[in-house]
């Protein structure tokens, strides 16, 4: 039996085979099986059709909603806070990320060996920070998910080489930044911003200060930037203030740890409760559990500037290194 196709089906399937995403084939073959006539010459297309669309449904389903190359931007936070290291190529982002935390990535003496970030974990006194290799920064070419990697960090390290014109290359960073809508802010506090805009805390680090001469341009790098930003001259290679760099990094975050107990007991000073800076009472209530601050009657705390064991109520402001035993 002759199918007898109308017009208007025949229009639907240019348009199936002109479609060019997967959205626009599918609408394109919805037409098709709407308009095909129903009749036995035409079951046998049907039945095509049919299963064709099923294929389509399917392989949507399977297409990631952002594509590869964005989703390696992708890095879940883990330990205390996530941070992310920024540099031109070569600077030696990746020998620091090797040396300095658990993980390692390529370092090579040609530019661009890095091409997706890589994280690891940086171990400061009792906490872990993760610290982020990224590839190098480029003059007008952004990969696609990196602006969101840094917006949603918790701190950046914009690392410069203090072999090469350090100030030049720190220019170019906050030139990319910019055009990423994204502040760096080293020092006071956070200015308020245009909408569409994000800060993000920022630490200065002039690399390679192990070469000949490399103080003398640190010197000048400092003096040009130190009003604005923290900065610290290291060697990744030969893992010349780490401590330091640790130490600043951590004063970036704007956390504190508090440490909880047990009445009677001795509290836990390796598994701190880490919170943000302006953190009270109920927010380590919350910490442990949400049904606990509504329960919450009192607390009593031990640290800077109080009695030991003085009763506190559930807004009281807690400081760096406080211990705290929660009363239900
Ligand atoms: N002298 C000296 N050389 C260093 C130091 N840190 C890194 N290098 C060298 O600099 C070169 C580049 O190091 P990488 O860690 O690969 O640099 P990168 O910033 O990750 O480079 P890309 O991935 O291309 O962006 C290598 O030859 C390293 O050995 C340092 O502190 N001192
Ligand atoms: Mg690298």
């Amino acid at each position: 039996m002759p199918a007898n196709l109308t017009p208007q089906y025949l229009e639907a399937e240019l348009k199936f085979k002109q479609a060019k995403t997967l959205s626009e084939k599918i609408k394109a073959l919805e037409v098709m099986m709407a308009v095909i006539p129903k009749h036995k010459g035409t079951e046998k297309l049907r039945g095509q059709l049919k299963s064709r669309m099923a294929k389509l449904k399917e392989e949507l389903q399977r297409k990631p909603t952002v594509g590869r190359a964005e989703q390696a931007y992708n890095i879940k936070k883990e330990g205390a806070a996530q941070v992310i290291l920024l540099g031109l190529p070569n600077v030696g982002k990746s020998c620091l990320l090797s040396q300095i935390t658990n993980a390692s990535s390529e370092v090579a003496d040609y530019p661009f060996t890095t091409q997706k970030p890589i994280p690891g974990m940086m171990k400061f006194e009792n906490l872990q920070i993760q610290l982020v290799d990224t590839p190098p920064i480029q003059l007008d070419h952004i990969e696609p998910g990196f602006p969101n990697l840094i917006r949603n960090a918790d701190a950046l390290l914009l690392m410069v080489d203090l072999s090469e014109d350090p100030i030049f290359q720190m220019e170019i960073l906050l030139e990319e930044l910019n055009g990423m809508r994204i502040k760096p802010v080293g020092k006071g506090p956070i200015p308020s911003l245009e909408v569409g805009w994000a800060s993000q805390r920022t630490l200065l680090l002039g690399n390679k200060c192990d070469v000949k001469h490399a103080m003398r341009a640190y010197q000048t790098f400092e003096a040009h930037f130190k009003d604005k930003f923290p900065i610290l001259p290291i060697s990744a290679k030969e893992r010349m203030n780490f401590d330091e760099l640790k130490k600043e990094a951590y004063e970036l975050l704007d956390i504190i740890r508090v440490y909880t107990k047990i009445p009677g007991k001795e509290p836990d000073l390796t598994e701190p409760v880490v919170l943000k800076k302006g953190s009270t009472i109920e927010d380590v209530a919350l910490s442990i559990h949400k049904d606990f601050v509504a329960k919450l009657r009192y607390a009593k705390i031990w640290g800077f500037g109080k009695f030991d064991g003085q009763m506190v109520k559930r807004d009281f402001l807690i400081r760096e290194g406080d211990v705290i035993e929660l009363h239900i």
